[in-house]
């Protein structure tokens, strides 16, 4: 994208605005409403507190806060102060955050009031010059201040190619990766979004996803933002709030968990969702029961995209008859539609040489909304492309005569729980670390609500018996909730090929049914 087409992602965001800046944006769970002049206001005041402070363009603000609309405004405020944002999960505990934060050596922190006290001892050692709190009820020293500050601000002139953003990752080999994106990339995934899906005045969405992540922070606010369009927005998802909100909602983005619960709840019905144009699922793999069983109860397709943390979105299922496809498709269950516009896909080889039309191989992509590489780390970044400048995603599937990309697994090791990535690597390497464990592997199983979960199976030391739910418990000490296994096992030992190579597959076998009949 070039420099022209983008000054400042929200400066194109503000764009979308409607002409009348005191209608609703943002309607919360607990009542309180916003108007479009809220957010460019309180976007303002925060990127003038931030710029006050003598930040400059290119440093990291790293916030791990609950969300909330200001945490939002927060997000659009290091945009406009051409600051890079570095979101994290909230559920990462003071061991993990640590980490990121030497990682990504922010300029500014911004963090809970709870837990103010160690993140700011963390932060400061890491050479962080300010360390704001920003509490779900609003209190905080960040607004305190901002509360002083002008009301207006004229966004950075930044290229497209300055950063945005970095998206932590983690990986196979149990280190987290940031993944670098621009305003260039996050604008060019926005357009391309609000064309595809149909974006139109009147539209609502509902926002129940986290904002920590590539799914509700940028796939869904940036689409909301672009087409001026209102927001009903929970702090987490409830299927009650959703079911109460539907009748005025008419776009609805969630993780397949989210369809299983709601569909859980027998007041959903096709009346409920009468003024709905869209739903739309993504960050896992949505079950065809799931897809067919929504379309019996609420008499809407759900629309199946995919994309990643260093890509943003890659394709998606039509919204409407996709001209180059001789606009005769549907959205088909079970595969994540077409490449995007502008979006290159192949399948290829173990030699990286693209596949015909039907064979399995790496799913492998380019285009303008690819990252620009992992943070401060060259060499990750070279090894995912190949030679000839195609980002390896690892994933593996095919692409049939008419375009459509199935997944069909995995090349790295990876469980995909409720939507959030866990690296098996990860969650070995601190189980192992436990006493009385000689070593553990970690697999991915089917689960009836979360779509798989982790279960460990731990080799004790000979002469030990670690206590299962002791490994548990220590685990929570170390790693995000989610990335806890939902079962630990003791097993005398792990299956390994001629290789010395642990062999997941016959573990995955044996403990498939663990969670499901
Ligand atoms: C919660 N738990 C999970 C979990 N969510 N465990 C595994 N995987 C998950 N996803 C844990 C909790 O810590 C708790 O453990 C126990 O499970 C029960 O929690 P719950 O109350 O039932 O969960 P809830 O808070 O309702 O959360 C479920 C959820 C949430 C589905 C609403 O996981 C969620 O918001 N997922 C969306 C994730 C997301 O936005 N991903 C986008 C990534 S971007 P304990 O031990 O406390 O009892 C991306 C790119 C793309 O992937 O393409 O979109």
């Amino acid at each position: 994208m070039s420099d022209e087409t983008c000054t400042n992602l929200y400066a194109a965001l503000r764009a979308g605005f409607p002409a009348d800046l005191d209608t609703l944006a943002i309607e919360t769970d607990t009542g309180l409403r916003y108007t479009w002049r809220d957010l460019e206001r309180g976007s303002a005041m925060l990127a003038n507190e931030l710029l006050s402070r003598g930040l400059q363009p290119g440093e990291r603000v790293l916030v791990q806060v609950d969300k909330s609309v200001e945490a939002l405004m927060l997000y659009l405020a290091a945009l406009r102060a051409g600051l890079v944002y570095v979101p994290l999960n909230t559920a990462y505990p003071d061991a993990e955050v640590a980490y990121f934060v030497r990682d990504a050596e922010p300029a500014a922190v911004v963090c809970v009031p709870e837990r103010f006290g160690r993140l700011s001892a963390m932060a400061f050692a890491a050479g962080a010059r300010f360390v704001y709190t920003l509490g779900a009820d609003r209190r905080g020293t960040l607004l305190d201040r901002a509360a002083q500050r002008s009301d207006a601000q004229v966004p950075a002139p930044v290229g497209g190619q300055a950063l945005a953003s970095i998206i932590y990752t983690s990986g196979t080999t149990g280190r987290s990766k940031g993944a670098m994106l621009t305003h260039g990339n996050l604008l060019a995934n926005a357009r391309v979004l609000h064309e595809y899906w149909g974006w139109q005045r009147g539209d609502v969405l509902m926002h129940v996803l986290p904002i920590f992540h590539v799914h509700g922070l940028f796939v869904a606010v940036h689409a909301a933002l672009l087409g001026g369009s209102p927001m009903l927005w929970a702090a987490r998802f409830e299927p009650r709030t959703v079911l109460d909100g539907l009748p005025r909602t008419t776009v609805f983005m969630g993780v397949p968990t989210m369809y299983t619960r709601l569909l859980a709840e027998p007041d959903l019905t096709a009346a409920r969702c009468a003024s709905m144009r869209l739903f739309i699922s993504g960050s896992a793999p949505l079950l065809i029961e799931t897809f067919r069983a929504w379309q019996q109860r609420t008499g809407h397709t759900i629309l199946e995209r995919y994309g990643m943390s260093e890509t943003i979105m890659l394709t998606s299922n039509p919204y409407r008859a996709d001209a180059r496809h001789g606009g005769q498709d549907e959205r088909r269950g079970g595969t994540v539609g077409f490449a995007l516009p502008g979006v290159g896909l192949r399948i290829a080889g173990p030699d990286d040489q693209p596949l015909p039309a039907g064979a399995i191989g790496a799913v492998q992509v380019r285009g303008p909304s690819v990252f620009v590489g992992y943070w401060r780390q060259p060499d990750k970044t070279r090894a995912e492309f190949t030679a000839d400048g195609w980002f390896r995603t690892g994933d593996v599937g095919f692409i049939d005569e008419r375009g459509y990309l199935t997944l069909v697994g995995r090349s790295k090791d990876l469980i995909i729980s409720g939507g959030y990535n866990v690296y098996p690597a990860e969650v070995e390497g601190a189980i192992n670390e436990l006493p009385g464990v000689a070593e553990s592997a970690v697999i991915g199983v089917p689960h009836p609500d979360l779509g798989e979960v982790g279960v460990a199976l731990v080799v004790p030391q000979p002469g030990a018996q670690p206590d299962p739910d002791a490994i548990l418990a220590a685990l929570r000490q170390r790693l995000a909730r989610y990335k806890i296994p939902k079962r630990c096992v003791l097993v005398e030992d792990l299956p390994r090929n001629a290789m010395g190579k642990v062999q997941k597959n016959l573990l995955r076998q044996r403990w498939r049914d663990t969670f499901v009949a």
